[in-house]
Parts: C-alpha cells; sequence; structure tokens
C-alpha cells in the first residue's frame, strides 16, 4: 500500500509513523486511519522491530477526527460514528497499546480531540513545549473517545479528568512549561529513547506493558498470577541469560530483543 496521508520507515529496529497533513493538522481522516492500520500491521509483523515513533508533520500533532467527513447536508442521515469507532479509533488505540515494543510518542504541537487520547495510549509521550492537550469534544457535542475516559482519569485523577473533558480546556501553558521541553530538544530527546529502547530486552518490556494494562481491573491475587505466568515466559529468553550473564561478568548487556 502507498502512503499519502502518513510517512512510514522502518530502520535499525526503530519504525517511524509521521501523521502527514499538516495544512488540517493531521487530523484523521478514514484513508490516513486505513493506511495507519496497514503500518501498525507491519510494525506488528515485523520481528526486527523494537520501539515505535509516533509524531506528527508540522505545527500539530494532531486535531482530531476531520470534521470535514462528518459535515451532513441538511435532510441526509448523519454518519454512523459508533461504526467509525469500531472500525478506526478502537483498533488504531488497541493496537497501539498491546504492540509487544515501547511506543512513544512526540507531541510536537496540539493534540486535540481524538488527537490527544491517541497520544494518552501510546507508551511514553515526549511533549515539547509548543504541546498542549485538549479535549475538544465537549465542544461538539461529543464525549472523550479513543480512550479518552479510561487514560485521563488514570493520568490526572477524576477530577481533573472532569475538569478537562467538561470545559475542552487546553491544558494550561504554566503545566506544559512543568512537563515540557524546549521545542529544539524534542527530536534530541525522543532519539534517544527510540535508540534505548532498540538496544532493550523488548520481550521484557512488552510484558511490562502487558502486565500494566491488565493490573487496573484485577485484584491483587489475579495480579500476582499475571506477574508469574509472563515472568515464567520472560525467565526462558534468550535476553534474561544475556542479562544474567553480563550481570555475572559486570559487562553491558547484548540484548537480541528475543
Ligand atoms: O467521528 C468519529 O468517527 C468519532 C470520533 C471522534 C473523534 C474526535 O476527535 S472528535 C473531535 C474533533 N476535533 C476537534 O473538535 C478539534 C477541532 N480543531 C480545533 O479545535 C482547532 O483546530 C485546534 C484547537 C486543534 C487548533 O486551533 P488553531 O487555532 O491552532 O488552528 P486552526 O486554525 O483551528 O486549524 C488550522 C487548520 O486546520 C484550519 O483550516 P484552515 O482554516 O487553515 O483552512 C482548520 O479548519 C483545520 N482543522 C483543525 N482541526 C480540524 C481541521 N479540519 C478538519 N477537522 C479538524 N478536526
Amino acid at each position: 500500500m502507498s502512503y499519502q496521508n502518513i510517512l512510514f520507515q522502518s530502520e535499525a529496529g526503530i519504525a517511524r509513523i509521521t501523521l502527514n497533513r499538516p495544512d488540517r493538522l493531521n487530523s484523521f481522516t478514514d484513508a490516513m486511519h486505513a493506511e495507519l492500520r496497514d503500518a501498525l500491521s507491519h510494525v506488528k509483523g515485523d520481528g526486527s522491530l523494537r520501539a515505535l515513533l509516533l509524531t506528527g508533520a508540522g505545527r500539530g500533532f494532531c486535531a482530531g477526527q476531520d470534521l470535514s467527513e462528518r459535515e451532513v447536508p441538511p435532510g441526509m442521515e448523519p454518519v454512523d460514528i459508533g461504526a467509525t469507532i469500531e472500525r478506526n479509533y478502537k483498533p488504531l488505540v488497541l493496537t497501539l497499546q498491546t504492540l509487544p515494543m515501547p511506543v512513544v510518542c512526540a507531541v510536537n504541537g496540539v493534540a486535540a480531540g481524538a488527537g490527544a487520547n491517541v497520544a494518552l495510549a501510546c507508551d511514553i509521550i515526549v511533549a515539547a513545549k509548543s504541546a498542549s492537550f485538549i479535549q475538544a469534544f465537549c465542544k461538539i457535542g461529543l464525549l472523550p473517545d479513543a480512550g479518552g475516559t479510561y487514560f485521563l482519569p488514570r493520568l490526572v485523577g477524576t477530577g481533573r479528568a472532569i475538569g478537562l473533558a467538561l470545559t475542552g480546556d487546553k491544558l494550561s501553558a504554566e503545566q506544559a512549561a512543568q512537563w515540557g521541553l524546549e521545542d529544539s530538544e524534542l527530536s534530541a530527546t525522543v532519539e534517544a529513547l527510540l535508540q534505548q529502547f532498540a538496544a532493550a530486552p523488548t520481550r521484557a518490556l512488552a510484558a511490562t506493558k502487558e502486565a500494566l494494562h491488565a493490573s487496573a481491573g484485577n485484584t491483587l491475587k489475579a495480579q500476582l498470577d499475571v506477574e508469574r505466568d509472563l515472568q515464567q515466559m520472560l525467565g526462558r529468553s534468550a535476553d534474561f541469560q544475556e542479562g544474567v550473564a553480563a550481570f555475572r561478568a559486570k559487562r553491558p548487556p547484548r540484548f537480541s530483543g528475543r
């Protein structure tokens, strides 16, 4: 498949996806979703990949759903957005969460609507000072989707999540200044993180994601079983053997991701 709405590269263990509709703040269209599905299935199926970067082209990360696809002429039926969520947003968020490698999101500007929540679905967000997160849904009569009602309260607490979702306010400049990097530092910081992940014990990182995501719905007893089963699997991995051997030999480990 050739891509018109995203850029996709994979090299040296690192896959990079850039949302690429900068004149529309990289808002999601049906066509972009199809390309993302295709690129992510390549990432999932390529055993040599050990980290994924998701970012946006131009001055924004992503402004959520392209609303020009939701305008209907008078008298016409509105688009069934339950169906578009099922087809587009649900698989995107679930794939990012379950991909067996770290997913880094470089938020290079505004992230609004589903754009904000897709960023929250990634494992690590690196945000530039120009980044902002807007639960824009209430401004157009919707509720947060793309996992927003799941991720937001877990990340910022229920009270703050309700405030952000009911007002559609940007996270404040003060808050962004506390969290954000100077824009010029963004790509160096992201690059260092990707290189670190590309040399890491990938299966252990994937199991860590799996266990942490399972945790919220589990009792302690059930979670101890999740840890036992995943650890048993990792105990048989080449990277565990290498980690122990490197520790014993007082040398840095050379993980293969296997
Ligand atoms: O539908 C389903 O399948 C269900 C799923 C829904 C998921 C959702 O994401 S719903 C929420 C959709 N997103 C929004 O409501 C956000 C809309 N955008 C904005 O509020 C603002 O653009 C921003 C706050 C994000 C940024 O503001 P600003 O002032 O920095 O930029 P701008 O001038 O508004 O935008 C620049 C251009 O991008 C502009 O086009 P123009 O005037 O230069 O021709 C603007 O219309 C366009 N653009 C921005 N966001 C969208 C968009 N075009 C289409 N859809 C957008 N979401």
